[in-house]
C-alpha cells in the first residue's frame, strides 16, 4: 500500500481507504473561532460539524482552530502541515476502527505567534461563534471565594499588556472591543468544556474581567453577547504513538496526530445563540431549554465516575481506566458510589432513564480497546475534584445524606498526591497545584484533616466534622489495608 500524508492534495487518493470531507472545503467560510484545539474538541464539535457540512448548502460554518498557550505550537503545526486535516479513529465497543479525514477546521491559529490576528478573527463580522475548550481549570474561579481569580500570573501579564494576552480573557476583551468600536454585532460565546452550567461560569468569569479592565465594555457585552450553556460527551484518550503507527500500517494515512475516540457521543445545548448557529441538531446534537440537568448528571456520573476509576486504579497500580473499570470490586463500589451518593441528588430528569444511563456508563469505562490512560484522567485533580465530586458531597451534607464513597475517593486522592502508588512505584502527578497539593499529602500522614485546607480546592469541606470524621477513618483504612481491601471490607459490613 502507498502511504500518503495527509493533507489537501493527497485527500482524493485516500478516499479509498476511509471516508474523507463530502464537500469542497476551499468553500467553506469561518463561522466558528474555536479555542483549544485538543484532542476532544476535534472528536466531538469539529467531528458534529464536519458532518454537517457534509450538506454542500451549508458554507458558513467553518472552524478557526485557535491553539492558545504556547504549550500547543506542537497541535498548531501538525495542524498547519496537514492542512486543519486529521483523521478520527473511532475504537467501536467489538474493536473495530472507523476511521474518517475530518474536514471542519479550515483556518488555524497559533495565538502566541501573533496575538492581534486572532483578536481580528474573532472580532470579524462573519465569525457568529467563539467556542472553547480551555479546561476546568481555563475559567480561573476561585472555590474558596468564588470569585474570579486575579492573583493568576497570567491574569495578571494580561492587565499589563491588553494588545498581547495569554488567557482567553484578554483575547476576548479585546476581540468585543472592537466589534463595539466597529458597530459590529455581538457573538455567541459556547463553552464547551466539563463545568456545571459552564456558559454562567464562563459569562460570570468574562465580566468580572472585563469590569476590572475595561469598565464601559460590560453593558455592551450584556446586550450583545449571549453563552448557552452546554453539556458535551465522548471519551478522547490521549493519542498512543500505536495509534499513528497502525492508522499507517491499516491505512496508509501518514497523520502525525490523528485523533482517537469511543463511537458514544453526545451534545445538549441551550438554544441561545445570539447571531445564529448551525443546524447541529440535523446530524445529532440536542437543544433544549434547560441543560443544566443534562450537565448535573454527566458530570456527577461520568467525569466523577472517571476520577473514582482513575485515583483508585492508580493507586492500584493500573495505568487505563478499562483495567480499574473492569476489576468487579473497583466497579462495584463505583455502581456503589454512582447509586447511593450521586443518584438521589440528581432529582427528577424528564427523558432520561438513569438506570439505562449508568450501565452504559460502566460499559463504557470497560471498553477495553480504547485503553483511556489513568494519567490522563488524574492530571489537574484540583480543578476537577470542584466540579466533578465535591457537588455530590455538599449536597449530602445538607440533607444529612450518605457521603461514605465520596469521601474515600478524596481520601484516596490525598494518599495519592503523595505521588507514589501501593506497590513503591512512582506516580506521575499533572497539576497545576502540584507543589501545594503535595506538601498537605505530607501533612497528612500526621495528620489527614491537613490535605483539606486546600480551600481553593475544598472550599469548607473541612468545617464538616461529619466528613472529616469519615475522610480520616478512610484515609487511616487505605494507608493501613490498601485500596482493594478496603473496597472489599465496604461490601462485607
Ligand atoms: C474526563 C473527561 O478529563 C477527565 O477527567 O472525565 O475528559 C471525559 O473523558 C470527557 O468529559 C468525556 O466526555
Amino acid at each position: 500500500m502507498t502511504d500518503y500524508k495527509l493533507n489537501n492534495l493527497n485527500l482524493s487518493k485516500l478516499e479509498k481507504q476511509v471516508s474523507i470531507p463530502k464537500y469542497n472545503r476551499s468553500n467553506i467560510k469561518t463561522g466558528i473561532v474555536h479555542v483549544g484545539i485538543g484532542g476532544f474538541h476535534r472528536a466531538h464539535q469539529a467531528y458534529y460539524t464536519d458532518k454537517l457540512l457534509s450538506d454542500e448548502s451549508i458554507k458558513d460554518w467553518g472552524i478557526c482552530g485557535v491553539a492558545l498557550l504556547d504549550f500547543d505550537t506542537k497541535i498548531y503545526n501538525v495542524l498547519k502541515e496537514q492542512d486543519g486535516l486529521y483523521t478520527l479513529v473511532v475504537k467501536e465497543l467489538d474493536g473495530t476502527l472507523t476511521k474518517s479525514i475530518i474536514g471542519a477546521i479550515t483556518e488555524y491559529m497559533f495565538a502566541p505567534e501573533n496575538p492581534m490576528q486572532v483578536i481580528e478573527k474573532m472580532a470579524s463580522p462573519e465569525v457568529k461563534i467563539i467556542s472553547l475548550t480551555i479546561t476546568e481549570g481555563g475559567y480561573n474561579y476561585n472555590e474558596a471565594t468564588k470569585t474570579f481569580n486575579f492573583e493568576n500570573p497570567l491574569i495578571q501579564h494580561d492587565l499589563k499588556n491588553p494588545q498581547a494576552p495569554k488567557t482567553i480573557f484578554g483575547y476576548l476583551t479585546q476581540a468585543f472591543k472592537l466589534r463595539k468600536e466597529r458597530g459590529l454585532l455581538g457573538c455567541t460565546v459556547q463553552s464547551c468544556d466539563n463545568v456545571q452550567g459552564n456558559g454562567h461560569v464562563a459569562k460570570e468569569m468574562i465580566l468580572s474581567y472585563v469590569k476590572a479592565v475595561e469598565p464601559e465594555l460590560v453593558s455592551w457585552i450584556e446586550a450583545n453577547v449571549s453563552f448557552p450553556n452546554s453539556m458535551v460527551d465522548r471519551i478522547t484518550p490521549a493519542t498512543s504513538p500505536s495509534d499513528i503507527t497502525g492508522l499507517l500500517e491499516t491505512s496508509g494515512i501518514d497523520d502525525v496526530w490523528p485523533v482517537v475516540c469511543e463511537p458514544f457521543h453526545q451534545w445538549v445545548i441551550e438554544d441561545d445563540f445570539i447571531a445564529g448557529r448551525p443546524a447541529w441538531e440535523t446530524v445529532g446534537a440536542q437543544f433544549v431549554k434547560d441543560v443544566v440537568p443534562y450537565e448535573k448528571m454527566k458530570l456527577s456520573l461520568l467525569n466523577a465516575g472517571h476520577s473514582v476509576l482513575g485515583i483508585l486504579g492508580a493507586l492500584i497500580g493500573y495505568s487505563t481506566i478499562d483495567e480499574a473499570a473492569n476489576n468487579p470490586e473497583i466497579s462495584a463500589f463505583l455502581k456503589s458510589f454512582m447509586d447511593k451518593e450521586v443518584t438521589p441528588i440528581l432529582g427528577n430528569l424528564e427523558g432520561v432513564n438513569l438506570e439505562k444511563y449508568k450501565e452504559s456508563l460502566l460499559q463504557r469505562f470497560g471498553n477495553i480497546y480504547i485503553k483511556d490512560q489513568i494519567d490522563r484522567i488524574c492530571s489537574e485533580s484540583s480543578a476537577k475534584f470542584p466540579i466533578f465530586v465535591l457537588p455530590t458531597v455538599n449536597a449530602q451534607l445538607k440533607q444529612n445524606g450518605p457521603i461514605e464513597y465520596a469521601a474515600f475517593v478524596v481520601a484516596a486522592w490525598a494518599i495519592y498526591s503523595l505521588g507514589v502508588n501501593e506497590t513503591g512505584d512512582e506516580l506521575v502527578v499533572k497539576d497545576a497545584m502540584k507543589t501545594i497539593l503535595n506538601e498537605k499529602a505530607i501533612a497528612s500522614k500526621e495528620n489527614p484533616k491537613a490535605f483539606l485546607e486546600i480551600e481553593s480546592v475544598f472550599g469548607k469541606i473541612k468545617d464538616s466534622a461529619e466528613f472529616v470524621d469519615i475522610y480520616t477513618n478512610s484515609y487511616n483504612n487505605i494507608v493501613e489495608h490498601g485500596v482493594e481491601k478496603c473496597v472489599m471490607e465496604m461490601y462485607n459490613k
